[in-house]
């Protein structure tokens, strides 16, 4: 509990057997009230890993992707009664100290959304982001802050804290199941007006906490451009999609 806040870590996984544990002994037990892992039909040990830790296991009956699992962590979290959910890879990329500080932004009501940011004073590249996905990633965040009107330092990470509020309001299960979920969240938050935070954080990248080529990221930035345009063609009451439809897109309960 924080701030009389409830705390939930969600963690989608997929093979992280290996990281699983050391991300886990680093999450702080005094902040966060519970666990949940789902395991996307993973090829090694990571829920037995998981069940041995004692999280809370989830697993998918099949292969269904990164957002399709994201789809699972929110739904479980929220059914377990969270207040504030913070989406931690099982693969040790990013620092679970890191845990309080973000979740107090919320807890707080300074922000709705708090993002754990790389790539600021260089840290992305001293963490070992491969050349190719730093520049991809600048450029993609400099065309989406033009086109969402924000200024985010990176629309990319994969560590965010989010309220109970922006998780059960926005249509999440209008979005893609693959990696661009991400990025149609935020998307997503920018068009319902929520509060966006940063907080930076260090990342590491090594052959166990990274995985996505060249190639899966060549389809990503294609999705994020696609999710920036649709964007702002609702915006512009140009045609409507579901993925920014707060009535009638699909939501997690
Ligand atoms: N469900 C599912 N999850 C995956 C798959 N591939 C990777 N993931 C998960 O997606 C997250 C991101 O994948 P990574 O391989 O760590 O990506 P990365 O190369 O670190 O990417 P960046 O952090 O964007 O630079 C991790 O939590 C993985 O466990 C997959 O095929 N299916
Ligand atoms: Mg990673």
């Amino acid at each position: 509990m924080l701030n009389g806040k409830k705390i939930i870590v969600v963690m989608p996984a997929y093979n992280a057997e290996k990281t699983l544990r050391k991300t886990f002994d680093e999450v702080p037990k005094d902040v966060v009230d519970s666990v949940i892992l789902t395991d996307d039909y993973s090829m090694d040990r990571t829920a037995e890993v998981a069940r041995g830790l004692g999280l809370d296991v989830h697993i998918h009956d099949k292969n269904k992707g990164y957002g399709a699992n994201q789809k699972t962590c929110y739904k479980l979290a929220l059914e377990k009664g969270a207040d504030i959910i913070i989406m931690l890879h099982p693969d040790y990329q990013y620092p679970p100290k890191l845990i309080p500080a973000m979740a107090s932004l919320i807890s707080l009501e300074v922000f709705d959304v708090v993002l754990g940011t790389r790539v600021l004073n260089g840290m992305a590249r001293t963490g070992g982001m491969p050349f190719f996905k730093y520049v991809i990633n600048k450029i993609l965040t400099f065309i989406e802050n033009i086109m969402l009107g924000r200024n985010l330092s990176e629309y990319h990470t994969g560590y965010r804290a989010f309220s109970r509020e922006v998780i059960a309001s926005m249509p999440i299960m209008e979005n893609s199941d693959d990696f661009v979920f991400d990025n149609q969240m935020l998307a997503q938050a920018v068009y319902f007006g929520y509060r966006i935070g940063e907080v930076t954080s260090p990342s590491q990248y090594t052959n166990e906490s990274s995985s996505i080529g060249f190639r899966a990221s060549v389809v990503y930035s294609f999705g994020v451009m696609v999710t920036s345009g649709k964007f702002l063609i609702q915006k512009w009451n140009l045609r409507k999609f579901l993925m920014f439809d707060g009535r009638d897109g699909r939501k997690v309960l």
